[in-house]
């Protein structure tokens, strides 16, 4: 009897099976992701592929599935070995593996080079992730291996054929249970930037706030960040993705201190159950919001709820970030960041994408297992027209997507406004984003990540206290 954990995995499979039938028919060859050197001969924390443990629930490294049209499916592990096993963890081994992960067979990983070739003999293709060189090659050294066996009667994939939208489109629409970990990750991570918040005071150095998130990850459950932390002080809001590899002048990252007058912007996520959130608070280091911070913080949170009014089912992805365009556009120019005279009104603005020079990022993507989740943006079924492309041309292609209850998108529009002659001082080095995570519902959307407040009265509460 397998348990319910497992029918979810076999569930997925035979899905994927489902659509390669549909498709032509063939096997489908899905590794998981390697082990990569940090540096010397110690390792980066290992995670696995998001694709390889959707379809199977397996997190050990050196794994493959083979999954034919029919729907059997085969894993190839790393054996028992108790000497190394001693060294690095538990293996599952082969042996193990039918009853703990619900697949048909399971072979050792020493069987990889005589078991693939075997199984794409006299199948119509084979299926793999295309993108990756290294698998591309491997795959048709086996296909060859199954042509040079071709006197023996037997019939090498006359195709490769890519498996990576397949298992996309499935890992667009979140089932229940997927739904229940985002809700967890969302929680966490919410708690997480509330914890910030409360420790926030001016001198703390940004790592000092960045410790408060990975605590609370860790404390609650999560396996840790879901992404690279930003915790970025004043002008460092203005890098968008400080943090990640971008330092501040002259300091290394996060070191910078955070100062009374000035506001913190914290991007940071958990990954709970292999699933992620992201969630970005803006908030003043003293914990309250001069006048121009909050005009600010006001036009981008006006932004955020008219795009999360606009994320539901029906509209189209990008229907969210033209809201949150629309309201920041007419923000810009009320508030003198933008010269009417030099850019005209709302729809010039708009449409000559002016708003650029402060908001040049999109509005949300998909999330998921990753936290840039896979998923078809356009609706590939609809013909190209005519429409905006975000830097004040026009470009022909297809429609965005049109939003379904399942799928999971941020709403995160922002504000940088870096020092500049024709800008006014009050405003220079203000970088604000709000950053949620939605679910689609059958009539709007539900935000997993609101377990931290979002208003300006609600954070200076928060913050007080
Ligand atoms: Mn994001």
């Amino acid at each position: 009897m397998d348990s319910p954990d497992t029918e979810v995995y076999r569930a997925r499979r035979a899905r994927v099976a489902q659509a390669l039938r549909a498709a032509g028919g063939g096997v489908a060859v899905l590794p998981t992701a390697p082990e990569r050197l940090r540096n010397g001969d110690s390792e980066h924390p290992y995670r696995h592929d998001s694709a390889f443990y959707y379809l199977t629930g397996f997190t050990e490294p050196e794994a493959w599935l083979l999954l034919d049209d029919a729907g059997r499916s085969l894993l190839l592990c790393r054996e028992r070995d108790p000497q190394r096993e001693v060294w690095d963890g538990l293996r599952l081994g082969p042996e193990a593996a039918p009853a703990a992960l619900g697949v048909d067979e399971a072979l050792p990983l020493a069987a990889l080079e005589e078991a693939v070739p075997q199984r794409l003999a006299d199948r119509a293709a084979v299926w793999l992730p295309f993108g990756d060189p290294r698998l591309s090659a491997t795959v048709a050294r086996w296909v060859e291996a199954v042509r040079a066996r071709s006197r023996s009667g037997v019939a090498a994939p006359a195709a490769q054929r890519d498996l990576g939208p397949v298992l996309d489109e499935l890992r667009l629409f979140k089932d229940a249970r997927e739904v229940a970990l985002l809700r967890r990750a969302g929680d966490i991570g919410a708690a997480a930037h509330a914890r910030a918040m409360r420790a926030c005071r001016p001198g703390l150095p940004e790592y000092g706030l960045e410790a408060e998130l990975l605590y609370e990850f860790r404390r609650q459950g999560a396996s840790g960040p879901a992404y690279t932390p930003i915790v970025a002080a004043g002008a460092n809001a203005c890098i968008l993705h400080y943090g990640a590899g971008a330092a501040a002048l002259g300091l290394g990252h996060g070191e910078a201190l955070l100062r009374a007058g000035e506001l913190c912007l914290v991007d940071a996520g958990c990954e709970y159950g292999s699933y992620a959130s992201d969630i970005t608070r803006t908030f003043p280091v003293d914990g309250r919001f001069t006048d121009p911070q909050r005009a600010l913080y006001g036009l981008v949170l006006a932004a955020q709820e008219a795009a999360i009014a606009a994320t539901r089912p029906g509209a189209r992805k990008s229907d969210a970030h033209w809201a949150a365009v629309a309201v920041l556009s007419a923000g810009l120019l009320d508030l003198g960041l933008l010269d009417r005279d030099a850019v005209g009104g709302v729809d010039d603005v708009v449409a000559g994408a002016a708003y650029r020079r402060f908001y040049m990022h999109g509005t949300g993507h998909w999330l998921g297992l990753d936290v840039h989740d896979v998923g078809e943006p356009l609706a590939l079924d609809e013909a190209p027209l005519e429409q905006p492309d975000g830097l004040g041309g026009r470009v022909v292609r297809r429609p965005s997507r049109v939003l379904q209850p399942g799928m999971v998108v941020t709403v995160e529009p922002g504000l940088y406004v870096r020092p500049a002659e024709d800008i006014d001082p009050r405003w220079w080095n203000l970088g604000i984003r709000i950053e949620d995570d939605a679910l689609v519902t059958a009539d709007g959307c539900e935000l997993l990540s609101r377990g931290v407040p979002v208003a300006v009265d609600e954070i200076e509460a928060l913050m007080r206290g």
